[in-house]
């Protein structure tokens, strides 16, 4: 039988080694690829080949990677959750901290790696991972908190026939026909699915004990993941070590990574099913999944395969949340200098487009990227304006802290991310005030990169200003973020001024483009901001 290369890449892991240079040469190319066996379409992979390779690197490792854009349209990575501390030009949010890599052209994107643990690296613009332009980036340290036999990434995600442009156009179409909720057949793991069950196999060696690094890579939906019989111990979430949580299940939205400790049983007696579905919000505490699946832990070919689905004993979708889990290293949670309320709706804007917004503000990307505005208009740079009210700039002072109150206003949950820091994740509850549902940290509040927020509920969350640079704050869904569910943070303006000097080839991919390396969002200097987009506005009603 076939051995997964997945499974078998599980790595030994390594003893202490020196920092080393892991330098890889990626050219982003389309390629034909077939993920569920299904009949295949045109992804974005690397090299011409799909899916594009995991990236393992050590800490204080410096990972290098040569990008050459082979497409027809912009290119960009973005390292999910990693810090780019003094590296905000290689943070590859198109629009907010370069213009993106030109078709035929290339940028080289450095960092010194600080953080360990479960990340992934993707394209920032349009909807290109969802078309496949994403891998794990998983990061090792010398000593892991805990010990396990065998590390396995699975990264989930709900699967399209069709090109994320198409999607796209469908969802912002300005007919109430046209944006229905695009076809997902199969969910993929590690980029392979379809009704062939023994393709996305599990398999286990009694006895031994697994890290599983969960990573939702998807373009929308939420996925919750349990393994019928068997206990998980949460280990990790988005790259903070935590104290061990025993859950049945654990789910996880777009963007998040979540590691669990599975004992295997000592016997090889039976196989067992383990469950990745796909849901779309969780009401009441009850998933409402649209796309179920299933697979095959694996003890022995010639096991049968215990389905405690069909005796209705499946697993215990017992919904742990996040605010429960105490990281290891116990970092107090800052005080508050500042507050950002953010009301989230979705709604029919005057374009007769669905837009989402915060605070009624749907993001746009401006004509001159963020940090390009920051570096080039003196002063100016201090004040909102400049950087164009669509892109729904907040000014953070150097080290000041700031608490975030999402208010989820709409139907849907939203996986919120943050670039250039992670967040405290202070307290959780329903926007009708129930106490019941109410729950607030422990003293050392769980940190986190990407937060969900069920519809009709909140979340307050806590950054420190320590990061200067120019950061997105989006929700994970792709589509969402296209239809505008985005600000930028701009973090000690000052500092970044004082600090950055733009690599040539970030100049040199914006001539390319035609797009100024100088000036305020609308590309004029000064705080002239004519023709400066404010609307659409949401149609009244909502
Ligand atoms: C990229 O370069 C190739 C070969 O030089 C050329 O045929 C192609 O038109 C170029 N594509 C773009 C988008 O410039
Ligand atoms: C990484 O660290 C080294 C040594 O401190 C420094 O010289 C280099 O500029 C850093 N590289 C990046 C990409 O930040
Ligand atoms: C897949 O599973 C079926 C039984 O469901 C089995 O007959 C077949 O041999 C398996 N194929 C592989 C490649 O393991
Ligand atoms: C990933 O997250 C999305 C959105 O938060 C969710 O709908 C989906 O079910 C999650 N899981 C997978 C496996 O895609
Ligand atoms: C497997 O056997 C070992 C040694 O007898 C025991 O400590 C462990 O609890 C057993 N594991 C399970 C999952 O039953
Ligand atoms: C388990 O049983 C359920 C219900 O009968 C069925 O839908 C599902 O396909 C089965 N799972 C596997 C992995 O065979
Ligand atoms: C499982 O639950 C479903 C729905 O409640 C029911 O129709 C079915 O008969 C149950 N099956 C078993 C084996 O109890
Ligand atoms: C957004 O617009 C709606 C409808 O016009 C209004 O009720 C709501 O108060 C606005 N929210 C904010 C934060 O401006
Ligand atoms: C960024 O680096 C500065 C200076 O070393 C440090 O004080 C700060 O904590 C770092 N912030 C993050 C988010 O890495
Ligand atoms: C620029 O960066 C250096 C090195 O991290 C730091 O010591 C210095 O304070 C920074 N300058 C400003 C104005 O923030
Ligand atoms: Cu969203």
């Amino acid at each position: 039988m076939a051995r997964l290369n997945w499974v078998a890449a599980g790595l030994a892991l390594l003893p202490c080694v020196l920092a080393k240079r892991v330098e890889l040469d990626w050219d982003i190319t389309y390629v034909d690829a077939n993920p569920d066996g299904q009949g295949g379409r045109r992804m974005i992979g690397v090299n011409n080949k799909w899916p594009p390779p995991a990236i393992h690197v050590n800490l204080d490792d410096t990972l290098v990677i040569n990008a050459h854009n082979s497409l027809d349209e912009a290119t960009s990575l973005h390292m999910h959750g990693f810090f780019q501390n003094g590296t905000n030009y290689y943070d590859g949010a198109v629009g907010v901290t370069e213009c993106g890599i030109a078709p035929n052209s290339t940028y080289t994107y450095a960092v010194n790696v600080t953080q360990t643990g479960t990340y992934w690296i993707h394209s920032h613009f349009m909807g290109q991972y969802v078309d496949g332009l994403r891998a794990p980036l998983i990061s090792h340290r010398p000593q892991e908190p805990y010990r396990y036999d065998e590390d396995i990434t699975m990264m989930l995600e709900a699967w399209y026939r069709r090109e994320s442009r198409d999607i796209h156009d469908q969802l912002l179409s300005t007919s109430e026909a046209v944006r229905t909720a695009p076809f997902r057949p199969y969910m993929l793991v590690n980029s392979v699915g379809g009704p062939d069950l023994n393709r996305t196999t599990l398999r286990f060696t009694p006895g031994k004990t697994y890290r599983l690094r969960l990573i939702n890579v998807s373009g929308t939906g939420m996925v919750r993941f349990g393994i019928e019989q068997h206990t998980m111990q949460v280990i990790e979430v988005d790259g903070i070590d935590t104290e061990i949580k025993e859950v049945h299940s654990v789910q996880l939205a777009v963007g998040q990574r979540t590691s669990v400790l599975v004992t295997a049983k000592n016997s090889s007696d039976s196989n067992y099913v383990y469950h990745a579905d796909i849901f779309t919000d969780i009401q009441s505490g009850v998933a409402r999944a649209v796309l179920p699946f299933q697979s095959i832990v694996e003890y022995s070919p010639q096991a049968p395969l215990l389905n405690d689905t069909a005796t209705n004993s499946t697993v215990d979708w017992d919904f742990f949340q996040d605010i429960d889990l105490v990281p290891i290293d116990k970092i107090p949670a800052p005080g508050v200098n500042k507050w950002v309320p953010l009301e989230v709706h979705t709604s029919i804007f005057d374009d007769y487009r669905e837009h989402l917004a915060f605070n009624n503000r749907t993001y746009q990307t401006p004509v001159v990227p963020s940090l390009t505005t920051a570096l080039t208009t003196g002063y100016q740079a201090y004040y909102e304006e400049v950087y164009g009210f669509k892109s729904y700039p907040v000014i953070v002072d150097a080290m000041e802290n700031v608490e975030i109150a999402i208010f989820n206003k709409d139907v849907n949950s939203h996986p919120f991310h943050m670039h250039g820091n992670n967040f405290f994740v202070q307290v959780r509850g329903s926007l009708d005030k129930d106490p019941a549902k109410r729950k607030t940290s422990g003293s050392f509040p769980v940190r986190r990169d990407t937060i969900t927020v069920p519809p009709q509920e909140y979340a307050i969350i806590r950054f420190v200003g320590d990061n200067p640079g120019i950061w997105l704050f989006h929700c994970h869904m792709e589509f969402h973020m296209e239809q505008g569910l985005a600000l930028t943070f701009v973090v000690a303006p000052y500092r970044i001024i004082a600090n950055t000097t733009l690599p040539d080839q970030y100049k040199r991919n914006c001539d390319l483009m035609g797009i100024p390396n100088a000036g305020n969002a609308m590309g004029r200097t000064g705080l002239d901001m004519a023709g400066d987009p404010r609307g659409p506005f949401p149609l009244s009603g909502f």
